[in-house]
């Protein structure tokens, strides 16, 4: 499952506008849930696929989705994300960004007392039946609704309140702020140069998009690194929670060649670069063997060896 990012913010701040320049898909029905995929830029990608002639060149991609509103309701479409966007109008010269933020953290936080007072219904109903357990969930619940009730922040709960990750709190997600406007960023302009090709978009801004360091402090503060697979058929980018291992690098690309999984061929991006081919990378010594449980490093170019 990809790595999913939540768009929030006021009516008319610009979500679906943001929306439309990550995942390049232009106007978007108003008033209606998006879901797309966003690219991450990375120069490596181009350069890796330069020496192995690739046809086909896929960057990774991070989920993302657009809530038409603040409501309680529609915010529950976000308690899946692993991080919350922030749009904040600074474009139209009628709201105050501060004030508009503050606006936004109540809504969440009132979305989230809804959604543990729902639980807290549900919860009491089966501790009727006496369980020990249960009844303690139910107080938990109740101390942590009582807080959220004070429009208090989940982050100024004291340790003696337990945040079970199941209710998956939307107060509790990394959240980051994208002002839109000329101190920010200009979302509507960067949606419209999302449609045209790459190269025309560069040469107009003259250089990359300020999205695009946007997403590579998402995909940072989701703690994500990138490894790439190189074919001639397909070069492409992934990303991996860091920490993961080459099996689960494997079961990422497919699960046939996880289950296959005999050994990974590792060299690093840039060694592969310099050698100019895996032939001349493996020569010089620069490609390793490794088992499942290897460490998989950011920049890593991956072949595994599979048999099924
Ligand atoms: N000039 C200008 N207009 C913008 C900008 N961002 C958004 N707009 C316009 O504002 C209107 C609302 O933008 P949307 O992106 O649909 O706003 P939204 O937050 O998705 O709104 P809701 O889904 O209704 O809550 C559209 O007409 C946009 O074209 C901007 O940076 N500059
Ligand atoms: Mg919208």
């Amino acid at each position: 499952m990809a790595l999913q990012v939540g768009i929030v913010g006021l009516a008319n701040s610009g979500k679906t506008t943001l929306f439309a320049a990550l995942t390049g898909t232009g106007a978007q029905a108003v008033g209606k849930e998006n879901v797309g995929m966003a690219a991450i830029p990375d120069t490596r990608l181009a350069q890796v696929a330069e020496v192995v002639h690739a046809k086909k060149v896929t960057p990774a991609a991070i989920r993302v989705v657009d809530v038409p509103g603040t409501g309680a309701q529609l915010l529950g479409n976000l308690r899946q994300v692993d991080l919350l966007l922030l749009v904040l109008d600074a474009w139209s010269g009628t709201r105050d960004p501060q004030e508009d933020y503050e606006t936004v953290m109540l809504e969440l936080l009132a979305a989230d007392r809804e959604h543990v007072e729902r639980r807290i219904e549900r919860a009491s109903k089966q501790a009727k039946s006496g369980d020990a357990k249960l009844k303690a969930d139910v107080e938990n619940l109740e101390t942590l609704a009582a807080h959220l009730e004070n429009l208090r922040a989940v982050s100024e709960l004291g340790a003696d309140v337990e945040i079970p990750p199941e209710l998956e709190l939307l107060t509790i997600k990394p959240l980051h702020r994208i002002v839109n406007g000329p101190e920010g960023i200009d979302l509507k302009l960067e949606s419209e140069l999302a449609e045209l090709p790459e190269e025309e978009a560069r040469a107009f801004r003259d250089g990359e998009s300020a999205l695009a360091e946007v997403v590579r402090a998402l995909a940072e503060e989701l703690d994500l690194i990138t490894f790439f697979t190189a074919g001639e058929k397909e070069t492409r980018a992934w990303t991996l929670r860091r920490g993961s291992t080459a099996l689960e690098a494997a079961e990422t690309v497919h699960t046939d060649i996880a289950r296959g999984f005999i050994r990974a061929e590792v060299i690093r991006w840039d060694d592969l670069v310099a050698a100019g081919s895996h032939t001349e990378a493996a020569r010089a010594g620069k490609q390793r063997l490794e088992g499942k449980t290897y460490v998989v490093q950011d920049g890593d170019v991956l072949n595994v060896r599979f048999n099924v």
